[in-house]
This record gives C-alpha cells, sequence and structure tokens, in this order.
C-alpha cells in the first residue's frame, strides 16, 4: 500500500508538469482525490489492514494528499496568472500621446426635430417654455384630474424618490404650472396661452422597437374664448406638413386621456414600412404619434383658469417617435445607444 501511494503521488506530480489548461487541472484532481478517484480508493480500502499498519498507512495517505492538493493549488495559481498575463498583452495599449481625432460633432435627431418642431411653433405665435424633469405627484397626475389610485396611473408607471417625488412620464406635467403663470395675462389682457413644452419622460417600461424607458414628448396647449376642435386639427396638420415637407396620411380615433374630454390618438402612417407593418409599427402600419383633446374644465379650474369662459386644447407629440420617422430610424432604442456610427448620420441637417 505504501508503494501504491507513492506512486500515485508521483504520477500525479508527472501529470501536473504536463498540464497547461485549467479545466485539465480539474480532471486530474477528479480522477486522484475525487469520489472515485485512486487515492480515495485506497483510503476506502484501509480497513483490510492490520490494527498495526492502519495509523501508519492513514498518516501517509493524508501526507499524500495534502501534498498533492498543494501541488494543484500551486499549479491553479501558476496557470491563472499566466492567462492574465496573456489577456493583457492582448488588450490594445492605449496611446495617450497619439494625434486626436478632431471629427466634428453632431446635433442627436432629437435635438433636431425637436428644434424643427420649435421652430414651426414659434412662428404661430407659441412661446417654448422649459420644466423639471422631477415633478410632484400634483403636478404629474392630480392636477391632471388623475387621483390617487386612478386606473389612468397603471399605464404610467415610473420612478419614484424617497421624498415623493417622481421622474415624470409625460409633458402635460407642465400643463398647471403653464395655466398658472399665464392665466392673468389671458384674465386681465385678453392674451391666449400659446405654449409648448418639449421635454424627456420616463416609465417603467419593458423597452422594444417602438418604446423606450427615457424618451421625449413635446406639449402644446392653446387657451382662449372659442377654442375648439377645429383649431386643434388645423395645428397639428400644419405641424406635421411643415416636419415632413410632404402630405402625411394621419387618422384621428378616440382616446382617453383623463385631462382631455374629447380626446383622440392621432396616428400617423408609418413612414418606416409605408403602411405595411413592420415592428416599428407594432406591424400595425400605423404610429401612435400624437394623443391630443379638449383640455378637461377640472383641469383648467386648477389652473386658475374659469372653463365656463376658456376652452382651449393639449396635445402630447411623441417626439422620439417623430424622430423615428423622420430619420427612418427602425429601433428607438439606437436613439439612445450612444453610437457615433449611428448618429452621426444626420450631422449635416444643420
Ligand atoms: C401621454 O403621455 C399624454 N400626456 C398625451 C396627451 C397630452 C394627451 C395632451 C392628451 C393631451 P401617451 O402615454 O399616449 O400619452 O404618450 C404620448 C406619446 O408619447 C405616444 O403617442 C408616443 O408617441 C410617445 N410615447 C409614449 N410612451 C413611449 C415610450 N415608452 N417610448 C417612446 N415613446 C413613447
Amino acid at each position: 500500500m505504501k508503494q501504491k501511494l507513492e506512486e500515485i503521488r508521483a504520477r500525479a506530480e508527472a501529470e501536473l508538469q504536463k498540464i497547461d489548461a485549467l479545466a485539465d487541472l480539474e480532471a486530474l484532481r477528479v480522477q486522484v482525490l475525487g469520489k472515485k478517484g485512486e487515492l480515495t480508493a485506497i483510503l476506502k480500502s484501509m480497513g483490510s489492514l492490520s490494527a498495526e499498519e492502519r495509523p501508519k498507512m492513514g498518516q501517509l495517505a493524508n501526507e499524500v494528499r495534502q501534498s498533492i492538493e498543494a501541488m494543484l493549488a500551486e499549479k491553479t495559481k501558476q496557470l491563472k496568472e499566466e492567462q492574465m498575463r496573456r489577456e493583457i498583452e492582448a488588450t490594445p495599449v492605449f496611446d495617450v500621446s497619439a494625434p486626436v481625432d478632431l471629427t466634428r460633432g453632431s446635433y442627436h435627431p432629437i435635438t433636431l426635430v425637436q428644434r424643427e418642431c420649435e421652430r414651426i411653433f414659434k412662428t404661430m405665435g407659441f412661446t417654448v417654455e422649459d420644466y423639471s424633469e422631477i415633478v410632484t405627484d400634483y403636478e404629474c397626475f392630480e392636477s391632471l384630474n388623475i387621483p390617487k389610485a386612478h386606473p389612468a396611473r397603471d399605464m404610467q408607471d415610473t420612478y419614484y424618490l424617497e421624498n415623493g417625488q417622481l421622474l415624470k412620464t409625460q409633458t402635460s406635467a407642465a400643463q398647471n404650472a403653464i395655466y398658472k403663470k399665464y392665466k392673468d395675462a389671458l384674465i386681465n389682457d385678453g392674451v391666449p396661452i400659446k405654449a409648448i413644452f418639449p421635454g424627456r419622460c420616463f416609465r417603467n417600461e419593458a423597452t422594444d422597437a417602438c418604446h423606450e424607458n427615457t424618451f421625449f414628448q413635446m406639449e402644446g396647449v392653446m387657451v382662449d374664448k372659442n377654442i375648439s376642435i377645429s383649431n386643434l386639427i388645423y395645428f397639428m396638420k400644419t405641424m406635421l406638413s411643415e416636419v415632413f415637407q410632404k402630405d402625411i396620411k394621419v387618422r384621428l380615433r378616440p382616446g382617453f386621456f383623463p385631462f382631455v374630454e374629447p380626446g383622440f390618438e392621432l396616428d400617423i402612417s408609418c413612414l418606416i414600412c409605408g403602411g405595411e407593418g413592420c415592428p416599428s409599427c407594432k406591424h400595425s402600419g400605423w404610429l401612435e404619434l400624437c394623443p391630443c383633446g379638449m383640455i378637461h374644465p377640472a383641469v383648467l379650474r386648477d389652473g386658475g383658469i374659469d372653463p365656463e369662459e376658456y376652452t382651449g386644447f393639449a396635445f402630447g407629440l411623441g417626439l422620439t417617435r417623430l424622430a423615428m420617422m423622420k430619420y427612418g430610424i427602425k429601433d428607438i432604442r439606437d436613439l439612445n445607444s450612444g453610437s457615433l456610427k449611428s448618429l452621426s448620420q444626420f450631422a449635416d441637417d444643420e
């Protein structure tokens, strides 16, 4: 038995010399020390030894096991170091002294579309407003006729801060503040409220070719005496034909939003597939682009405006989707990818 034990140790040592892959090392460990390994088999046969022999052989077997384990540990360390060295050598060196590529940066397609929309609406007498990305529950929901526990909140799950504020899910969150800002000029001086407010929105939802968790909308509102759905349709059509510089097929269908009554969904025929159906339009041929409607009396009242005297329209244009349609971008996720290769294609637009 003594001789067998010495043979196992010697063979293991010889095998170890030849191994140069971590996987082979593990195979050797199993072969010698594993449940069905050579050394384990010997330990199991100890019972047949005399009472005098057993402790001596037991001690030797333990020594052999420990020395093989030590050799395996040493070899593992050595192989891991070699592997790391190979990886470091294969990594390209970053040369801080190399000349810099001074290729001009470019505007993001969403910035380009946003500026284009701002230009169009400014020519029609709208002001452009900026608004915070972090808002209160009141701004994002309650002032929009969406009380706590209203089912409409389910469609717009978002990210909440510990102080109870949230990342805005819709640019509509600025409506209340805009009404309050301009109501005195409207009531006292008869100046209509005409404002657009582009902004980044956030929703906790699964992403696909036409949905992102971070995207841009552009809200627009107009409030005055005798504002009707005709005014709304006129501004929507003018904006779309200016942005695309051609006639775009649109459809208006009923849509529910607690802050407008009546409410509509304005869809455009998908420009990626020409209306045939593709992943960008969820295979429907149409793309939801701009929900809109007549501002709900409760929302006007909350903004300090008498709904008996004034009416208005509001719309929430999907700016990110507009950029996709304008530039033929098939997957919305490309817009947040930070890939200069895709984004720099639009550099010449401005
Ligand atoms: C709204 O957000 C309403 N605030 C719009 C509104 C404003 C209605 C004023 C009436 C009056 P909706 O959840 O449908 O509605 O989003 C509006 C548009 O934003 C959509 O048509 C779409 O173009 C865009 N949008 C919504 N969710 C996403 C998303 N996850 N990724 C990209 N675009 C989105």
